[in-house]
């Protein structure tokens, strides 16, 4: 996963045709920062000598090194595709420059990339910012979020098209706060001025509060992280107004529910539910969140600068906006607090093998708050946990599970609900707010994980990583297409650009038959396939395949080469996780509830998805993706990759290998070489004459127009294959430098001229 080296593969072109003098100011690789700069002061053969700038001496071989622009304005350059050189220490400067400034926003041609502030940029969000940015044409000013957000709107109302906003990074790089900005602004565009009573932009608004005390927790890596993929569509009428909306959500982290770790917590709702009222806590047979077991795995319980306790009242408000009744809230926060009582019911062994037996007071305790909390029958909950009816041919008989068995039930049972319970909301969410179904006119915003290799990658990492290979073909198809439209807009010829298709990984994912994933439905369709038997069938059907490969000291992992990079997977836990399992004893426990928001969150029925393909995680997400896919692919896209600059969540750290893999795996770089494939370095006729104008003072004594001077200019260098398009010169790779190294060699021999006149007066 060396960032660097895959750089270098496409910058070699670059550095082959380089041309580097005394004199030339460069971008050296450096250990620890990337690249540092520094100035060539002498060449010999194919080695340049150079003072880099943190004080050192070093020989470098020169294809090596890549040229450095010394006139970066003050501010950086706010679209980068108007660098000079469009290389990766280019990159990464123009963004630091800019990040210590405050100057979060930057685009890549049509890409937004926003750099998370870690602080409140007040300016940033104010409403006279939005009024600013209405009807702006694109580019004119400052890149914002809302920049994007009112081309979308724009598009949409004029060519009658729909259009997407795919916000992208890793955990905790600022995408639900973009989000959530995009949001605001699409509100205010399209929102209605009317007094009382809840609008349909407000009800979308409150939807976010209410999402995230649900599906939101803090991990190590953002202290409010979503733990769940989002889409929202936006439905406009005619006139431009929002006449609906449609949330759909993607794979929560169900195994939250049961276990955490220090420091992180478990979903915010249940803190907030701990600090809700007296009265409430009564109510629910609540206590100190630490004495709960679904909490206190973690030493971590409150969180600075949050109040649990506000929180809870404002996700009631929220809730009360976006229309759910009081009556369902009371029953929703009842199967939270039910959910945190299950956990604290914990087993003994009993007297026969293989049997268990609550383990104490306490344990009945929660056993019956539970109980009563989701109005069903106590007895039957115990038996529930401790107890597996199993088919015989002689009919049903009914055996006794041990104290692991149990809890794992357990367990089972709290995901099952809280999971349950998360669909509910957000499928209330949607009845609530309604959809507009006759509206051809949408704006979809897709708030999704971002692609993830850590030391230890399971079953969700490859959903999220599968997720990011469909996303990274849509985002390639679509840089591939805006790049020819630039081609076609300057009209030249766009026969040098190409990309790499990643079809041959999705093909290894999802292919059906024989993909991974339809491996791994198989698998658990056999109750004596382990995850053992699951990587070897993996090993063998994939032994000639390039992007996949079986680490040498494991049986059970497998790598795949990603277009990010590689990831090995560890398989451990893949075929528990894959099956969407509800107990047919908790099914109809819960059917059985007194309480009919209970029984409808378990439907008779739900316990044939035991039996279905319907019961794998991973195919219904794949189905899931799909319908993503197909709506996205009818739409106008538009990407904002968010990145995060260092993982202190503080400003104003710029960490360069963090931000540089970071703007790899978000094919921020990838975009980037397509731009560089045919001609790297673009400048429009201004700016081309007001550098290198020096190179030909002749030529613009001719007073031709710009175009002619800069083609002339370009003749006189010897350069070819170049083109002049209408507004801008296109350069090959290597050209930018040759015309800086003659700029330099120039400009070298002026001073020198000056030096000895000089001499010579005195
Ligand atoms: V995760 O994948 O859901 O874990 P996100 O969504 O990418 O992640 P989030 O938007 O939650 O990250 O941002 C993380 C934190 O960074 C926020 O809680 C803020 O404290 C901070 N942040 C992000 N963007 C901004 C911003 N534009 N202005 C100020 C920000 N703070
Ligand atoms: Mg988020």
């Amino acid at each position: 996963m060396d960032s660097l080296v895959y750089f270098s593969t496409w910058t070699s072109l670059q550095a082959a045709a380089l041309r580097i003098v005394a004199g030339s100011h460069i971008w050296l690789e450096d250990k620890h920062l990337a690249w540092i700069d520094g100035e060539v002061f002498r060449i010999e053969g194919q080695n340049a000598h150079v003072h880099a700038t943190n004080g050192k001496t070093v020989i470098v071989s020169i294809s090596d090194i890549h040229p450095k622009d010394t006139e970066v304005p003050f501010n950086g350059i706010d679209d980068m595709t108007r660098l000079s050189y469009l290389h990766e220490p280019g990159v990464l400067n123009n963004l630091a420059i800019r990040y210590a400034k405050n100057i979060i926003y930057t685009y890549t041609g049509n890409i937004l990339i926003a750099i998370n502030p870690f602080q409140r940029l007040p300016h940033l969000s104010e409403p006279h910012t939005m009024e600013k940015y209405k009807g702006a044409t694109f580019g004119e000013l400052d890149p914002h979020v809302f920049a994007i957000a009112d081309v979308s709107y724009r598009q949409m109302m004029n060519e009658g098209k729909s259009n997407s906003i795919l916000v992208s990074g890793e955990s905790g790089a600022g995408k639900t706060e973009t989000t959530k900005m995009l949001m605001r602004y699409l509100a205010f565009l399209g929102g209605r001025s009317r007094t009382g009573g809840r609008t349909v932009e407000q009800q979308v608004l409150e939807s976010n509060p209410v999402l995230e005390a649900f599906g939101n927790a803090k991990t190590v890596r953002n202290n409010n992280s979503s733990r769940f993929g989002k889409f929202v569509e936006i439905q406009f009428d005619n006139s431009g107004k929002i006449s609906g909306a449609a949330i759909r959500t993607y794979l929560l982290e169900r195994s939250r529910v049961c276990q955490i770790n220090s420091p992180e917590r478990n979903y915010h709702c249940f803190y907030f539910l701990c600090a809700a009222p007296s009265e409430d806590i009564k109510r629910y047979k609540l206590a100190d969140p630490s004495s709960f077991h679904y909490l206190n795995q973690s030493t971590c319980i409150k969180l600075d600068e949050i109040s649990d306790a506000k929180e809870y009242l404002a996700t009631r408000s929220a809730m009360n906006t976006v229309g759910i009744s009081e009556e369902e809230q009371e029953a929703t926060f009842r199967v939270v607090a039910a959910v945190l009582h299950l956990g604290n019911i914990s087993f003994v062994k009993g007297r026969e093998v293989d049997s268990s037996l609550l383990k104490d007071e306490k344990a009945r305790f929660h056993l019956k708050a539970a109980a009563e909390l989701l109005m069903c029958d106590c007895g039957n909950l115990e038996n529930a946990l401790i107890k597996r009816k199993i088919n015989t041919p002689e009919g049903v008989i009914t055996t006794t599970v041990d104290p692991n068995s149990a809890t794992v039930s357990r367990d089972g049972l709290a995901k099952q609900i809280y999971s349950q319970l998360f669909d509910w909301l957000v499928n209330r969410l949607n009845a609530s707010i309604g959809q507009d179904t006759s509206s051809d006119r949408l704006i979809g915003v897709l708030d999704i994980y971002g692609f993830e290799s850590f030391k230890t990658n399971s079953f969700e990492q490859l959903c999220i990583n599968f997720t990011n290979e469909k996303l990274q073909q849509h985002f390639n198809q679509n840089v591939f297409k805006m790049e020819q439209e630039e081609y076609n807009r300057e009209q030249i010829d766009w026969s040098y650009i190409e990309f790499v298709d990643n079809q041959d990984v999705l093909d290894l994912i999802e292919k059906k038959p024989g993909g991974i994933i339809a491996l791994l439905d198989e698998a658990c369709m056999f109750p004596k396939c382990t995850h053992e038997s699951f990587s070897q069938k993996l090993y063998e059907k994939f032994r000639n395949s390039k992007i996949f490969s079986k680490p040498k000291l494991s049986r059970t992992a497998f790598t795949i080469q990603h277009y990010a990079g590689e990831v090995t997977y560890q398989s451990d836990h893949f075929l528990d996780k894959n099956r969407d399992y509800v107990v047919v004893e908790h099914q109809e426990l819960l059917n059985a509830s007194k309480c009919s928001f209970v029984s409808g969150l378990f439907p008779s029925g739900l316990e044939e998805n035991t039996k279905a393909s319907k019961s794998s995680i991973a195919t219904r997400f794949k189905w899931q993706l799909q319908e993503l896919m197909e709506t996205l692919s009818s739409t106008e896209p538009h990407y904002i990759r968010c990145i995060k600059p260092n993982n202190t969540l503080k400003p104003p750290t710029f960490e360069n290998t963090n931000v540089l893999q970071q703007l790899r795996c978000s094919g921020v770089l990838e975009a980037i070489r397509i731009s560089c494939a045919g001609y790297p370095t673009r400048k429009i006729f201004p700016d081309f004459l007001c550098r290198f104008r020096i190179l030909a003072p002749e030529v613009l004594m001719e007073r031709n127009n710009e175009k002619v001077t800069c083609q002339k200019i370009l003749d006189k260098m010897g350069l070819q294959g170049y083109q002049i398009g209408r507004t801008k010169v296109f350069l090959r790779a290597g050209q930018m430098a040759e015309l800086d190294a003659r700029r330099t060699e120039v400009r070298n021999k002026a001073a020198r001229a000056i030096q000895s006149r000089f001499r010579t007066h005195i």
